[in-house]
């Protein structure tokens, strides 16, 4: 494996370094991508096939001739291939770099090195600090400030946007694409389909008969800031929210492999194609084809997978972390669906740092079609967000009950309180406030740097009370602001199972915590999580979407939620 993937490297630098020496040689620039593609997904390792077979074995993997053969076998023995050194003495150009930041291609990329002598990501910043760039063709001053953003972002590592923020963008915009009259199918591809965190960039594929006309068009919306790349397949734009979107125009027949390719990741990718390989397939963003090289994918993704013999996984469950295996053996769970939510646990009112009543949240959730809700305003050390003394608490409980009694059972209220989980482990209210409530929802806000030790021993403390029913936001972390804080999850999930305490899946877009990764950790402990919204306005009560994405990204089930249970269901989870 060691060889293949460094091969395919090399051999995609080489074909964008042909590209750069001369666009017309665009067969030889695919030949190298091919052979890449397929050194990627190949099962045995060039160098073994090379020593048992010599290299006609190698000749006799699709795609690759003599040609491409001897460079494998001047890899396997000398650790180079002598025409990507030429070339990189041409041009000595930092490719995998450059192209990290937003919006640089390998032909801006060209521009900058024969114009400026830009070779790496630090030559490219003093010459966009000096104003150099937006002197130039095809750059204006803004694309200036585009590179220079991009940088920066590079730099702080923040370059990926909050999911929340970057699909209602795409959403809107492929609203505008489907109904413009010049596409027949519009469809949301890349990690913003996985319902990834964050996102790096927007990914959306169309089919067009009229590629001009349909570009025309996406480039002349509203929401785009500058044009990066234009073309009939594809177009590359900045939007003015901070995030560029690549928008592929495809024709009926590559559309299902082209989706199930560009909804990725790319690992996963990689997997799906080695299985085509094992079947006698090819499977490529174009088609996947047959032994005789006829396209037999059709309408979308599920139908590649339902061709090379796999169950149709969730684009969420898409990451390879395993996923693939499974559906080879027919074993993908049915994951938690957004229509399984029956309740929110976690709201917020005027009674701490929220913006509506109790009385505008509770009827803004039963207009949803929420079974009900869960009261959750702040306890009193939490001061920050207005958080309630004993005294306020008492009217606030004679508040959901007197809004529980009017909503007449459109909505049943749930009296809680997003309780501060003290240093010491112990609760930010009396016994007898907690006794009083349904539940009890802990949660973390102070001296949030504790070390791993300490904090481990904090939440086990709290845990081991046996008062607490659901741990809130667990890890703390704000996505791109502050990361997670120190603790043991092995302890903490262990100690949650024997007390049966309920981890919670904060659906608020920069916490999205517990995240995906802690989920399939906690799945392991046989926890059950409650997916809430964590509203401070009745907007925010539609946020619920992102928590289900990441708990399917855990790969959850519908039986490891408690707010998917109905209300009677639901108080048997409580400790009360
Ligand atoms: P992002 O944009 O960083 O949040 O993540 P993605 O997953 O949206 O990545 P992106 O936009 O670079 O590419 C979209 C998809 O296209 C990716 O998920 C898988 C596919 N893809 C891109 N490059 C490759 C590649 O070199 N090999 C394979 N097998 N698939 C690729
Ligand atoms: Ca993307
Ligand atoms: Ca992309």
């Amino acid at each position: 494996m060691m060889h293949n993937r460094k091969i395919a490297e090399i051999f995609n630098e080489i074909a964008d370094m042909i590209e750069l020496e001369d666009e017309k040689r665009i067969f030889e620039v695919r030949a190298y991508q091919k052979a890449a593609m397929t050194l990627e997904s190949m099962q045995e390792d060039v160098g073994d096939i090379l020593e048992k077979k010599g290299i006609g074995g190698l000749m006799a993997i699709p795609g690759i001739g003599k040609g491409l053969a001897d460079k494998i076998k001047e890899y396997v023995e000398t650790g180079n291939i002598s025409k990507h050194e030429e070339l990189k003495k041409k041009f000595p150009i930092d490719f995998a770099g450059l192209t990290r930041i937003q919006g640089m291609g390998p032909k801006r990329i060209f521009k900058l090195y024969k114009t400026l002598g830009v070779r790496n990501v630090t030559d490219l910043k003093k010459a966009a600090e000096a104003g150099k760039v937006k002197g130039l063709g095809g750059f204006g001053k803004k694309s200036e400030e585009v590179i220079q953003k991009g940088i920066r972002m590079l730099e702080s590592g923040k370059g990926r946007m909050l999911l929340g923020n970057a699909l209602p963008e795409a959403e809107s915009i492929i609203a505008k694409l489907s109904s413009s009259g010049l596409a027949d199918r519009v469809e949301l591809a890349g990690s913003a389909r996985r319902m990834k965190e964050t996102v790096g960039d927007l990914d959306i594929l169309v089919i067009s008969e009229t590629p001009g006309k349909m570009m025309d068009f996406a480039t002349g919306l509203p929401e785009v800031k500058e044009i990066l790349l234009k073309g009939l397949t594809k177009t590359t734009v900045m939007l003015k929210i901070g995030i560029t979107c690549d928008i592929r125009v495809l024709d009926k027949a590559s559309f299902a492999a082209a989706l199930q390719y560009f909804i990725g990741n790319k690992d996963h990718n990689v997997k799906v194609r080695q299985i085509a390989i094992k079947k006698g397939y090819k499977l490529s963003e174009y088609g996947l084809f047959n032994k005789k090289g006829k396209n037999i994918a059709r309408d979308g993704d599920g139908d590649i997978y339902e061709k090379l013999g796999l169950q149709y996984m969730e684009p969420e469950m898409r990451e390879n972390r395993g996923e693939v295996e499974l559906a080879a053996e027919q074993k993908i769970p049915r994951l938690v669906q957004k229509e399984d939510i029956l309740g929110d646990l976690h709201v917020h009112s005027i009674y701490s740092d929220g913006d509506n009543t109790i009385a505008e949240m509770a009827e803004k959730a039963a207009g949803m079609g929420r079974e009900y809700i869960g009261i959750t305003d702040h306890s009193r050390s939490e001061y920050v967000a207005k958080g309630m003394d004993e005294k306020k608490f008492k009217k606030y409980s004679r508040e959901i009950d007197a809004v529980n009694e009017a909503m007449d059972g459109r909505i049943r209220l749930l009296k809680s309180a997003e309780t501060d989980i003290l240093k010491d482990g112990s609760l930010d209210f009396s016994r007898k406030a907690l006794d009083s409530m349904d539940y009890v929802l802990g949660a973390i806000h102070s001296n949030l740097g504790m070390d791993k030790a300490a904090m481990t021993k904090r939440l086990i403390t709290c845990i081991e009370g046996g008062v607490v029913d659901i741990m809130a936001h667990p890890t703390g972390r704000l996505i791109n602001q502050r990361p997670p804080i120190n603790l043991d999850l092995d302890k903490i999930f262990d100690a949650a199972n024997k007390q049966g305490v309920v981890m919670e899946i904060d659906s608020y877009p920069n916490r999205l915590d517990l995240n995906d990764e802690n989920i399939l950790k906690a799945r392991e402990y046989k926890l059950k999580f409650s997916i809430d919204t964590d509203s401070h306005r009745t907007e925010h009560l539609g946020l619920m979407r992102y928590g289900v994405s990441t708990a399917k990204r855990g790969w959850l089930q519908k039986d490891d939620v408690i707010n998917a249970l109905p209300y009677e269901k639901l108080l048997g989870m409580f400790k009360k």
